[in-house]
C-alpha cells in the first residue's frame, strides 16, 4: 500500500484536534529521537504540548536547537527546554556516539527558520505543562528517564496528571548494548538509556506501584525492528517533506543501516503508544540495578507489586516499520 495512503488511514481516527492525545516528548537528542519526533507529529494523533531534552546521547544545546528547528519546519511552536546542566545520571554514552546527531540543526530543510526562544529548564517546563493541562498527559521518554524522575520527585502529586508513561529502555531477555570491559567474558546485560541513570529508571518503574501506567519498549522488541537499506530506500523514494527530513537525519547512520546495526529504537516507543497491537507485550513488576557489575540491568522483581507493560517483540503479521514510514510521510510542512 502506498505509504501516503497508509498515513491518511492512520490519521483518520484521530485527526480532529479534540481526539488527539496530549503528549510531552522527553528525548536525548540522537538520530532516532528525531525520527520518533517526526512519527509523533506525522501521525496526526498527538497534540504535542512540549519537547524536553535530557542528558543522554546527544548534546543538550544542539538537541534543543534541532528540536526547535524541526518543530518550526513542521509548523509547530511547541515549547522546548533542555535539562539543567547538573541534572544527569552517573554514567554517559561513549563520546564518539555523542557527536552523531549534531548535524540535525544544520539540515538544509531547517535553515532560515526562527523557532521560539527555548524555555530555560526541562523539569520546569514538564511541571508547568502537566499542571496547566486540563486532562492527563501522555509522556513519551526516549532517553534516560532523569527529567521525568526529577519531576515526580519534586511533585509526586503530578502522577495523577500523567495518563501514560511510555519509555524506550531496558533489555529483558536479550543482551544489553552497554559495552562490557574488555576483560569481561560476560555478555552485556544493561541497555544504555537505563544504564546512564539507573537510579532514575528504578525510581520511575517503582511508580507503577502507585498506579502510574508505564509501557516500556525494550531492546527485546527493537531487535525485531531493524531499519534496512530497503526501508531507507523506500523512505527516500517517497519524496515527501517528512521523508526528506528523515533521510537527512539518518544520513549519518547509513553505514549502520547497511550493516544491519541500526534499529527503530526510540520510534518503538511511538509504535507502543500509537499502534500497540503491532507489538507483543508481557506484564511484570520490574527493577533496575543501581550499581555493581549489573548496573543498569533490568530484571523481573517478585518483590514488587506494580505491573509494567513491556514490549518484547513484534506481533506476527504486523509491520510496525510500515507505520513508522507512513507517519513520517505524514509530517506537515510549515506554510
Ligand atoms: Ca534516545
Amino acid at each position: 500500500m502506498d505509504v501516503i495512503l497508509i498515513a491518511v488511514l492512520a490519521a483518520g481516527g484521530c485527526a480532529q484536534q479534540s481526539d488527539r492525545i496530549p503528549v510531552l516528548f522527553d528525548h536525548d537528542g540522537a538520530t532516532d529521537d528525531y525520527i520518533a519526533l517526526l512519527m509523533l507529529v506525522g501521525s496526526q494523533c498527538c497534540d504535542l504540548r512540549g519537547v524536553t531534552v535530557s542528558y543522554g546521547l546527544g548534546h543538550r544545546d544542539a538537541a534543543v536547537e534541532a528540536s526547535g528547528l524541526l518543530l518550526a519546519a513542521m509548523g509547530l511552536d511547541t515549547p522546548v527546554a533542555g535539562h539543567a546542566p547538573s541534572l544527569r545520571g552517573p554514567n554517559s554514552f561513549p563520546d564518539s556516539w555523542r557527536d552523531m546527531s549534531d548535524h540535525v540543526k544544520a539540515l538544509p530543510m531547517v535553515q532560515g527558520l526562527h523557532p521560539p526562544k527555548p524555555r530555560p529548564d526541562a523539569v520546569a517546563l514538564l511541571i508547568q505543562t502537566l499542571d496547566d493541562s486540563d486532562r492527563p498527559v501522555t509522556v513519551v521518554v526516549t532517553g534516560p528517564v532523569t527529567n521525568i524522575a526529577a519531576v515526580l520527585a519534586q511533585r509526586p502529586d503530578l502522577i495523577t496528571k500523567i495518563e501514560h508513561l511510555v519509555v524506550m529502555g531496558g533489555a529483558l531477555r536479550v543482551p544489553g548494548n552497554v559495552r562490557q570491559p574488555e576483560t569481561s567474558e560476560e555478555p552485556a546485560t544493561a541497555e544504555h538509556n537505563f544504564f546512564v541513570d539507573p537510579g532514575a529508571a528504578d525510581q520511575v518503574l517503582a511508580l507503577a506501584e502507585r498506579g502510574l501506567d508505564i509501557t516500556i519498549a525494550s531492546l527485546d522488541a527493537t531487535n525485531e525492528l531493524p531499519l534496512t537499506p530497503y526501508w531507507l530506500g523506500q523512505l527516500r523514494n517517497d519524496n515527501t517533506f517528512g521523508t526528506e527530513l528523515a533521510a537527512g537525519i539518518l544520513a549519518v547512520v547509513e553505514t549502520q543501516v547497511q550493516e544491519g546495526r541500526y534499529f527503530l529504537w526510540d520510534g518503538a516507543a511511538v509504535v507502543a503508544l500509537l499502534s500497540p497491537d503491532s507489538l507483543r507485550f508481557e506484564t511484570h513488576a520490574l527493577r533496575v540495578a543501581e550499581s555493581g557489575s549489573s548496573e543498569g540491568t533490568l530484571r523481573v522483581a517478585d518483590d514488587r507489586s506494580g505491573q509494567v507493560n513491556i514490549a518484547i517483540g513484534v506481533t506476527d503479521g504486523c509491520q510496525p516499520l510500515e507505520w513508522a514510514a507512513a507517519w513520517i510521510a505524514g509530517v506537515p510542512r510549515a506554510r
